[in-house]
């Protein structure tokens, strides 16, 4: 008799189950392996955090699963057909966008997804970090090989925000609000950043590795002193603690239907929706381009996902990239 037991099997029974008693026996007769063997293994499936209630005469019972990103946990309920599919775990990562270039570099197929439960050098743009507590947040990274120009990568950035601002209003009521280009914010306090990095040819690119970083249930002393001010999380903004899995499995399914959308009607649709969440258009902003600042009123994005801030003089300029600021 084979003594190991796929853990996602096991798991698949008791779930299945969850709430009655399965006996040793039978599992042990559905996985064709021995009672021993199984015991094992609820011991080592407690020890992630699975409650598994164990009775002499009854059998097993799956009481709760952890919250936890593993994949059998992912997976289970996940409405995606192809992103989020191939999946790499991590307890700690140094930079789940580090790893997911590098398996992109590798040949890894669209739609995989790197998730860490803790980073320790989590990245932000122009090579600033990321705060990136354990269990607190969804720190993740998606590889995508779209069919592009270069120039129209950045949209993805737009697209993504997108997709997680209407994830999180489906799953918590709360309605953030885009800053151009890559954050989400709570009156005024970020609660996600976006960071796409990516891989291209002059006219094809070869990878897109999505970044997502998103405080979940961060506590006020869960950050540095000097982002207490401008950075929050879903816990502080509603009071409420969430359970992670099932928002990143929301955020995966509105970022699949936004791709898809994308790459059948263009940037057109996901333009609408970025503009009716936005926080940045008729607000006057000033915008620092590579150390140089431009200061007027943001009036729109165009047809490649660039904002357009109108000066005071009248005149309109084009930003592909940039950093925004809105209180000055
Ligand atoms: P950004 O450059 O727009 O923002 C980075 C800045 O935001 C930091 O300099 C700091 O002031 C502030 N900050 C740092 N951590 C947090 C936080 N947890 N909440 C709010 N504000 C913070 C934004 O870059 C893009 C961030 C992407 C992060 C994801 S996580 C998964 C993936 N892997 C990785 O290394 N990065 C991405």
């Amino acid at each position: 008799m084979n003594n190991e037991v796929p853990k996602s099997n096991l798991l698949e029974i008791l779930r299945r189950r969850q709430g009655t008693y399965v006996s040793g026996e039978d599992l042990s007769r559905l996985l064709g392996v021995s009672r021993t063997a199984i015991w094992k293994q609820v011991r080592s499936l407690r020890r992630e955090g699975y409650e598994i209630d164990a009775q002499p005469r009854l059998g097993y019972c799956l009481l709760s699963v952890p919250d936890a990103f593993y994949p059998d946990e992912v997976l289970t309920g996940l409405k995606t057909s192809w992103l989020g599919r191939s999946l790499y775990y991590y307890d700690e990562v140094g930079s789940t966008n580090q790893v997911a270039k590098e398996l992109a570099d590798a040949g890894a197929g669209e739609g995989t997804l790197v998730i860490a439960e803790r980073q320790t050098s989590g990245r932000g743009r122009l090579g600033r970090s990321w705060v990136s507590p354990p269990r607190k947040g969804a720190w993740f990274s998606l590889v995508l090989r779209p069919r592009v120009l270069p120039a129209f990568a950045p949209q993805l950035t737009l697209l993504a925000a997108v997709a997680v601002q209407a994830a999180i209003r489906d799953c918590t009521g709360l309605a953030l609000g885009i800053k151009w280009p890559n954050d989400l914010l709570a009156r005024g306090r970020k609660i996600c950043g976006i960071l796409t990095e990516m891989k291209a040819e002059m006219d094809a690119v070869d990878y897109l590795v999505l970044g997502i970083g998103l405080n979940i249930n961060l506590q006020v002393e869960d950050f540095p002193p000097e982002l207490r001010d401008t950075a929050s999380s879903l816990l502080l903004e509603t009071g409420r603690q969430f359970v992670r899995v099932p928002l990143l499995q929301a955020i995966l399914a509105k970022l699949e239907d936004a791709y898809t959308l994308w790459q059948e009607e263009g940037f057109a649709p996901i333009r609408r929706a970025w503009k009716e969440a936005n926080v940045v258009l008729g607000q006057k902003v000033r915008l620092n381009s590579w150390g140089e600042i431009f200061e007027g009123e943001a009036v729109d994005i165009d047809e490649t996902g660039a904002l357009l801030i109108k000066e005071a003089g009248g005149r309109v300029l084009r930003f592909a990239s940039g950093e925004v600021s809105l209180r000055w």
